[in-house]
């Protein structure tokens, strides 16, 4: 039998990242689960047959070590890792908040990539998946530093493309819409549940991470000479970023 290919899916400890490890290890992935917290990451990694990883995407070397867990050869990687910080609006928002958000969206990603671009090399047949946002397409109020690191998750997937046309290594970004997650909005208003709450008040059926992972399943298992560019899903309920049908 042949080895099993492997993913490494970071963010995994919850959320978009943790349904993605378990529908990527149902398709028969090698799920190299990281994330900062140690219980989660192993009690899901214990669950699908994986391994778990300490991984903060914002340190270089905490990247470097994921890379030595992980070793020579990857075939999928799933930057996942990232969140908003704030709702402010530009007038009164707090830097400190926009700067973790692109080291988490933006320079997490590069710091990954770039750590385990040469495992995906070597793989002759690759593929990174960006999850990025529809916050990386459109602005709205009180979303400007979040917004501005999507958009720059975005750039970093296009040009990323660009630069590794001719190799082996397919990259694609997915970009969700109104997602219901125990810990997105949560975190976004700094432990608010009733501001975080009101976000998916009277939505008809907002998406979960599991439609999410899903998605990205079927990223990862087209053939090879297929790349997925880009993948916008938003619940039927969200026709556009300020178009929301409530009931
Ligand atoms: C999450 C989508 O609408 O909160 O990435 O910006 S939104």
């Amino acid at each position: 039998m042949s080895e099993p290919r492997t993913a490494v899916v970071t963010g995994a400890s919850s959320g978009i990242g943790a349904a993605t490890a378990r529908t990527l290890a149902a398709a028969g992935f090698r799920v190299v689960c990281a994330a900062r917290r140690t219980d989660r990451i192993e009690q899901l990694a214990g669950e699908i047959g994986g391994v778990a990883v300490e991984c903060d995407v914002t340190s270089r070397e905490s990247v470097a070590g994921l890379a030595d867990a992980v070793g020579g050869v990857l075939h999928v990687l799933v930057n996942n890792a990232g969140g908003a910080f704030g709702s402010d609006p530009v007038a009164s928002a707090d830097p400190e908040d926009w700067r973790a958000m692109y080291d988490v969206n933006v320079l997490g990603t590069l710091h990954v990539t770039q750590a385990l671009l040469p495992a995906l090399r070597a793989s002759g047949d690759g593929l990174v998946v960006n999850v990025g946002s529809t916050a990386g397409r459109i602005a709205y109020e009180g979303g400007g530093g979040y917004t501005a690191a999507k958009h720059g998750t975005q750039v970093l997937t296009e040009t990323l493309r660009l630069e590794l046309c001719g190799e082996p290594i397919r990259v694609s970004e997915i970009a969700p819409g109104m997602v219901r997650t125990d810990e997105f909005s949560l975190v976004r208003f700094d432990g608010d549940q009733e501001k975080a709450d009101a976000i998916y008040q009277g939505v008809p059926d907002p998406l979960v991470a599991e439609d999410v992972a899903d998605a990205i399943g079927w990223i990862a298992t087209r053939p090879s000479h297929v790349n997925i560019d880009e993948l916008v899903i938003r619940p039927r309920a969200q026709a556009a970023q300020h178009k929301v049908h409530r009931v």
